[in-house]
């Protein structure tokens, strides 16, 4: 592995959505993980600032509040597209399960299969920090309500997978609602409200409470996610 990297996070305000780019610094390749629509001449001056070239458009899972970039920056930059398994995203080149090792030059990120935000959620690892997508958030975590999600799955994909971590891994989220935008495994372990010192029973039942209205863009969003952000036929 190069010691030496590109990393940037990026925050579209419309969403809260945080999106990340990791990029070799040898070889200018690069990856850009959970990309918004109207973001992408944005990520596309980061990545032209940096001299990067973009190779992989990655996913979490199938998005409700907002819409994914990842096919039309495949169109653009001729980039493969790569999304969880189980998150019904067809037209993605590469399709990620739990283990897989995504390479981007000389760095690696390896997927962790985390359900519970939806079925088929995963978290990315990479060097010494961790992509937790809407599974876990800094003194929160992604609502379990729909597509196909699940309270315990998620709290056992939190706690037997992402608090297995060691202590200092940085957590960077996919949304984050409160200017927040870096933690750690240790820090959520300890502070974070909706899993510190709650029960798999006390967190579903958290879960269960929340009664959150649905995104607005929900039924917009998960059929064009599923098609990588495009119109269906495009
Ligand atoms: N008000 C937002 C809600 C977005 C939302 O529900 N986001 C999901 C992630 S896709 C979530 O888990 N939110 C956690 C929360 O609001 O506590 C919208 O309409 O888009
Ligand atoms: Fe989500």
């Amino acid at each position: 592995m190069s010691t030496e990297f590109i990393f940037e996070q990026l925050f579209d305000e419309t969403s809260s959505t945080l999106t990340y780019i990791v990029g070799d610094a040898v070889t200018r390749e690069a990856l850009i993980l959970d990309p918004v629509d109207h973001q992408l001449e944005r990520d596309l001056g980061v990545l032209a600032a940096h001299g990067l070239t973009l190779v992989l458009a990655l996913e979490t899972h199938a998005h409700a509040d907002h819409i994914t970039a990842a096919g039309e920056l495949r169109r653009r930059t001729g980039a493969k597209a790569a999304a969880p398994f189980n998150c019904g995203i067809d037209p993605a080149d590469l399709h990620v399960e739990d283990g897989t090792a995504i390479r981007v030059g000389s760095e690696t990120l390896t997927a962790i299969e985390t359900p519970g935000h939806t079925a088929g959620s995963v978290c990315y690892r990479w060097r010494d920090a961790v992509f937790t997508g809407d599974t876990l958030f800094i003194g929160g975590c992604g609502r379990a309500d729909f597509q196909g999600g699940d309270a315990g799955a998620l709290y056992d994909s939190i706690v037997g997978r992402l608090f297995t971590l060691p202590d200092a891994t940085r957590v960077f989220p996919g949304h984050d609602y409160r200017s927040h935008r870096v933690s750690t495994i240790g820090a959520e372990k300890r502070t974070n409200p909706r899993l510190a010192g709650k029960s798999r029973d006390e967190f579903i039942a958290l879960m269960a409470a929340l009664n959150l209205p649905k995104p607005k863009l929900i039924d917009i969003a998960v059929p064009a996610n599923r098609n990588l952000g495009l119109p269906h036929g495009g």
